[in-house]
């Protein structure tokens, strides 16, 4: 009889038992629990980065929407819609994934942790949340790219966003959109409840 093998299938399979009797799901993604501690579904923010061909007015890429509303303690579902093709300049931590549920995002279904120098086009950036989602140009067979990212917010706020990619007009590159509300930037409104 091996008693080391015995012992530790024993204490494996207690952990197991305590786990399951505290009620403890294993899964992927963290889900949000009502006060009840039924499962809520995400809340869905849906935004669209468009082109300045698009919006109007030349070298101004946009979010539009750019000015969100989610209630506090939720799970929020982001998806974006690019039609944007460039990359911009975007170098170290803002090429990462950070801050979403598991460090990843979505982008057309696939999980991705981060992306190479010119494969970013814009971010959605805030530092108080320590999120960073990049967002990749989107394919020449593509008409957009879609990217889907996963995070908790707790506390009630406004917290401002911007994108970290230097898309905006000017040498360097941080004028125009990047600096202008509405465009680059813009706020997550996390209510009360
Ligand atoms: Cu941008």
């Amino acid at each position: 009889m091996n008693f080391k093998k015995l012992a530790l299938s024993v204490v494996t399979s207690g952990m197991l038992v305590s786990m399951m009797g505290a009620g403890m799901t294993v899964s992927a993604h963290t889900v949000a629990k009502h006060a009840s501690g039924v499962a809520m579904p995400p809340v869905v923010i849906q935004t669209n980065v468009i082109t300045g061909k698009m919006d109007g007015k030349k070298g101004w890429p946009e979010f539009a929407p750019a000015f969100w509303s989610v209630p506090q303690n939720s799970k929020v579902e982001l998806i974006i819609h690019s039609y944007d093709d460039g990359g911009a300049g975007v170098t170290g931590p803002n090429l990462n994934v950070k801050g979403t549920i598991g460090n990843v995002e979505y982008v057309d279904g696939k999980a991705v942790k981060g992306f190479g120098k010119n494969n970013v086009a814009h971010t959605i950036t805030i530092p108080q949340l320590g999120l960073n989602i990049p967002i990749p140009p989107r394919s020449a067979k593509e008409k957009f790219v879609t990217v889907v990212a996963y995070f908790n917010v707790a506390k009630p706020g406004n917290y401002t966003w911007q994108c970290m990619a230097q898309c905006g007009s000017g040498a360097s590159g941080w004028g125009g959109a990047m600096s202008t509300p509405g465009w680059m930037k813009g706020t997550l409104n996390v209510y009360k409840m």
